[in-house]
């Protein structure tokens, strides 16, 4: 292929991509909001927006049994016999210190603990059950507050994950999972409605400033199932206005949500089959993954992804304007999987370097290119391209006049022509290099 060939190629593929780009964009959905939200809770949704990267951790009793936090749905189990975990919950080497550290060495701005999981076992002191860490552990040590303490100290926001599914109390209507562990199918939804905001008030009461509230579990009952949300989340806006309410509901927002949670896919994709109901709102967006398979330690998972698979992954989300929320499943030990440490450290080692071209970026490109993602942070656009053979040119769909293209390390220029509809940028002089970022100067 001759260069002229070539540069009609790349010409017509950047126009097909901005035609459908446009075509995505409008499709992007504006749910209604009537809830007024509040001054905090709007700079809240702004910091939120600019984190880019928040590590999610997955744990609980069910640690103890290296099976994943669905260990008693998955094992069929009664919940009195996996409630006899809780006797030996003693996680030794729990610091949250040492937690806290390594998550913000990895550039990570917030953290999302789970409070209490599916298995209904909360990990705080909570007056309203004593199947919690304080009445059922030996341990006695209340981990939500080590941990909300560490994250002030050290700065960094948390994120609280509370699961509105419960499969062990009575009180919780039976819905689509559960169904094996012995509950008495004695409903009593006033009084689980009732127990759970209770729980939220000592939460936002308890433990300082709380970042967001992260429900889950929404999708184990009928669609019609009032969960009596707006109530209870005028109720964590009373106690806390600028904490965040989001619902991994797998559907459009509902009324007073502050943010869009995507599980396992990007705003936009479904390649894992939640998000085959939802639109992306205009609500700042959040995608969660995990770093391995599990969300909960599983002593088989070994299948990490590699940091440069993680790396690509928070680009990508920024590309799409959200943040990732990265998991690690701690041991039964307290100790932190050795892997994930390392993803982390690596992560962060990047984000050192080059965090500026994600954090406080917003999305640039309406439609996924094949080669990467393109952010815009003022008159900076980042290019960033993802490539393990880098291209000899990549095709940018823009409305921008672009004024200059550097690569960001080194700050070599690189040459471009503007076309119809966008720009075509000369990346060979970066060969063999693989993933790089390109600085474009807009005017
Ligand atoms: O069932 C949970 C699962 O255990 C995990 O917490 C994930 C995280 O997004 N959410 C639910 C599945 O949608």
């Amino acid at each position: 292929m001759n260069l002229y060939t070539i540069y009609t190629v790349v010409k017509s593929v950047c126009r097909q991509a901005l035609a459908v780009g446009i075509v995505a964009f409008a499709a992007l959905s504006a749910a209604a909001q009537h809830y007024q939200p509040s001054p905090e809770n709007l700079r809240a949704r702004e910091e939120f927006n600019d984190m880019r990267f928040g590590v999610f951790i997955h744990w609980g009793i069910y640690s103890m049994f290296g099976q994943g936090e669905w260990y008693l749905q998955t094992g069929g189990l009664d919940r009195d016999e996996y409630a006899k975990a809780a006797a030996g919950f003693y996680p030794a080497n729990f610091d949250a210190a040492k937690w806290v550290s390594a998550i913000k060495a990895s550039g990570a701005k917030y953290i999302c603990f789970t409070t209490r999981h599916h298995d209904g076992f909360s990990m705080f002191d909570t007056k309203y059950s004593d199947y919690d860490i304080m009445d059922a552990t030996p341990f006695k040590r209340d981990i939500v507050k080590e941990l909300a303490d560490e994250c002030h100290r050290q700065g960094i926001k948390l994120h609280l994950y509370y699961s509105h599914l419960d499969w062990t109390r009575d009180d919780y209507p039976l819905g689509r999972t559960g169904h094996k562990t012995g509950r008495k199918g004695s409903a009593d939804w006033p009084g689980y409605y009732r127990f759970m905001n209770n729980q939220l008030t000592e939460l936002l009461t308890n433990y300082g400033p709380i970042g967001a509230i992260w429900f889950d579990g929404h999708w184990d009952q009928p669609k019609d199932f009032d969960w009596q949300l707006e109530e209870q989340y005028a109720l964590i806006h009373r106690l806390q206005p600028a904490c965040l309410v989001g619902n991994n509901h797998h559907i459009a927002p509902y009324e007073g949500e502050d943010f869009q949670m995507f599980e396992r896919d990007l705003p936009g994709e479904n390649h894992a089959g939640y998000s085959g109901e939802q639109s992306v709102s205009k609500l700042p967006l959040e995608t969660c993954q995990t770093m391995n398979g599990m969300w909960g330690y599983k002593v088989a998972d070994r299948n990490y992804k590699s940091a440069k698979e993680l790396i690509r992954l928070i680009v990508k989300a920024a590309g799409k304007g959200a943040n990732l929320l990265l998991n690690v499943g701690p041991q039964p030990s307290g100790d932190l999987p050795a892997t994930a440490l390392s993803r982390l450290s690596e992560i962060g080692e990047w984000m050192g370097k080059y965090g500026e071209t994600v954090y406080g970026t917003d999305r640039y490109l309406t439609d996924a290119q094949e080669w990467g993602t393109v952010v815009r942070k003022g008159k900076k656009l980042y290019v960033h391209i993802l490539a393990d053979r880098m291209p000899e040119f990549v095709a940018i769909p823009m409305m921008d006049k672009v004024r200059e293209a550097v690569t960001f390390d080194g700050g070599e220029k690189l040459k471009f022509e503007t076309i119809d509809g966008g720009i075509v940028l000369h990346t060979s002089s970066l060969q063999p290099a693989t993933d790089r970022i390109v600085t474009l100067l807009i005017k």
